[in-house]
């Protein structure tokens, strides 16, 4: 995969040189290059905002030095054609107005070929770029979540690293990516070491007892008790018309009954 990230703050980016990520560019995993927005101006003080039309707090990025950056890096990979859409790289605008990013997403981005970053800062970026940009690129406005942010940069530093390390050969073992939190739209289960008792706390005791069918069945309650508890939202969304009897009397203690495939809190309000 080929990644390219346009910002008036390059050097924001260096974590990507570290860890799993870092490793993956050293090991040619992954091509990532980092473009000082600044490069693309032609005046003599580098702008890259103005003040917006019709008013208001704050300053908005110019279009051309936007267009004049995003060309350079379309350019950069074969077959960017307009008729050919799958062939077109991603532009992700990071941006609190955009879709959730989430692992469903995370997935869907690790498959392309290049992905292209664009960091506002400031009010943002003219929204003519936005529009012009589809000629080149599937754009895709994209939010972190439900707060702000001074700047995208953050923002790309989260899903590079979340993208990064879906890509074949980044992590160590792949196994570890079957079982982690969101892979199948549940928490993760806790998780316990050594020493078995510790400061007068036990780890609980089926974690124990050597019986795999039972260690599975209460990791898997766990999951549906944690998300149950932390992140109701996600159980709207859980497909539960394939649940073992146990695992639907594990949510009827949680006070979830599976009605028609989905799940349903007892005593919740009917729209
Ligand atoms: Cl992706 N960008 C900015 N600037 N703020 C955010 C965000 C992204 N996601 C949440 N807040």
């Amino acid at each position: 995969m080929r990644i390219d990230v346009v910002s008036i703050f390059p050097e924001y980016l260096a974590p990507l040189e570290l860890s799993l990520i870092g490793k993956a560019r050293q090991d040619g995993l992954l091509e990532l290059n980092v473009h000082d927005l600044r490069t693309f101006t032609t005046d003599k003080h580098r702008t890259v905002d103005d003040t917006p039309y019709g008013g208001g707090a704050g300053m908005v990025m110019k279009p051309e030095p936007w267009a004049k950056a995003l060309e350079s890096v379309a350019g950069a990979s074969e077959g960017a054609g307009a008729a050919e859409d799958s062939r077109k790289p991603v532009l992700i605008v990071p941006s609190p107005a955009g879709e959730r990013f989430n692992q469903a997403l995370a997935y869907e981005l690790a498959e392309e070929e290049q992905l292209v970053f664009a960091c506002g800062r400031y009010e943002g970026i003219d929204e003519r770029v936005i529009e012009w940009a589809e000629e080149h690129f599937t754009v895709r406005p994209v939010s972190l979540g439900d707060y702000v942010l001074n700047g995208g940069e953050v923002a790309v530093l989260a899903m590079v690293e979340a993208i990064g390390r879906l890509l074949p050969g980044v992590v160590g073992n792949p196994e570890s990516l079957i079982e982690e939190s969101h892979s199948d739209g549940l928490l993760e289960y806790p998780v316990f070491t050594k020493p078995s008792s510790w400061r007068e706390r036990d780890v609980p005791p089926v974690l124990l007892s050597g019986n795999h069918g039972k260690i599975a069945q209460w990791r898997r309650h766990e999951q549906f008790r944690r998300t149950a508890d932390r992140r109701p939202d996600l159980l709207a969304e859980f497909d539960a018309g394939s649940l073992s009897r146990a695992d639907r009397n594990a949510f009827k203690d949680l006070g979830y009954d599976v009605v028609d495939g989905r799940l349903r809190l007892r005593g919740g309000q009917e729209d």
